[in-house]
């Protein structure tokens, strides 16, 4: 078992100073805590790698977890959130499926006078800020993610391509940003042109559903651009499957940096995926001890992420999850 505490707090950089927390509910420093871990959905490595984080953290942090599944519906987490406010949770540790349904539960705990740390997605900063309606938001840099793929891949392909991008769950943080940072740098190509963008959902069997369809509409295509490394994996399957070869034929980049990603890449099938760091126990147990005691919290407490190819992917297998 991989322990990731010590990485995980290291990688981290604060933004700028603390902000002043003059609105938002407070912690109270106390021993042990019933902290509410809101979870969006199941069905992939890093969704089961972030809950075990926050779940080993929880005995070394003093908290009790009340922890729900939201099973990949908004409705249902706004519902799961609130269930936590009637359950008098301390803290509410909040993984917003979407940007803005969301909103809500962030407004509601807030009136209880609950703290809300969120981390992984934000949520729409035009409808709730960091140090007013919540505490801070704890994640990647999904712009600078969605850069770095393209970046990869402006030099691998010398800059020529027309690309499929496969978007990650629609009104999703990571999925608004990642496409963001990726159109925004292949923009700046001429060779490059992104044929076709359309949503796989973050899931793998849907990831490879829709590039089969959008592999009939453009049998030419050369680089295959995925939000996240199960829908890359999916759309490997149906390259394979329509007869070709993933990593000759068609360049596939992705984000996450799981351990299905980094075999592929050392297999030659994948070219290379920026990691998104799923271990977000330690730190936002340092996050939550910081805040109870009054110390100046940053708006976004942003974590650092690495970058697999084929000079690393096997040698960093230990980092998969
Ligand atoms: O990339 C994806 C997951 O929110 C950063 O969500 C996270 C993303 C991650 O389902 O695999």
């Amino acid at each position: 078992m991989r322990l990731p505490s010590i990485t995980a707090i290291a990688l981290v950089a604060t933004l700028g100073a603390g902000i002043a927390h003059a609105e938002s509910p407070k912690l109270k420093q106390k021993d042990t805590y019933k902290v509410g871990f809101a979870q969006t959905e199941s069905n992939n490595p890093w969704r089961i790698a972030e809950t075990r984080s926050m779940q080993e953290v929880a005995k070394s942090c003093g908290w009790n977890l009340v922890y729900t599944d939201a099973g990949g519906s908004a409705a249902k987490q706004v519902a799961d959130v609130e269930s936590m406010i009637a359950q008098k949770v301390d803290l509410i540790v909040l993984a917003p499926r979407e940007e803005k349904p969301l909103i809500p539960a962030v407004m509601k705990a807030k009136k209880a006078g609950i703290p809300v740390i969120l981390i992984d997605r934000n949520v729409d900063q035009k409808l709730a800020g960091a140090g007013k309606d919540y505490v801070t938001f704890i994640g990647s840099d999904f712009i600078d993610q969605g850069r770095r793929a393209g970046e990869w891949l402006v030099k691998a392909t010398g800059g020529k391509g027309k690309i499929v991008e496969l978007e990650g769950t629609t009104g999703s943080s990571p999925a608004n940003n990642r496409k963001k940072g990726f159109d925004d740098l292949v923009a700046k190509h001429a060779g490059m042109k992104v044929v076709a963008s359309q949503s796989g959902d973050f899931a793998r069997d849907k990831g490879r559903q829709v590039m089969q369809t959008l592999l009939q509409a453009h049998p030419d295509v050369t680089a295959v651009y995925a939000h996240n490394d199960e829908m890359a994996i999916g759309a490997i399957a149906a390259l394979e499957a329509a007869g070709k070869k993933p990593g000759q034929d068609v360049i596939v980049v992705s984000i996450d940096g799981t351990r299905d990603a980094l075999t592929a890449i050392a297999a030659g099938k994948m070219g290379a995926t920026v990691q998104s760091s799923p271990f977000f126990g330690p730190v936002t147990c340092d996050t939550a001890r910081k805040f109870a005691k009054g110390d100046q919290i940053p708006a976004w407490v942003k974590v650092e992420d690495k970058f697999y190819d084929k000079s690393n992917a096997q040698a960093s297998m230990a980092d998969g999850y």
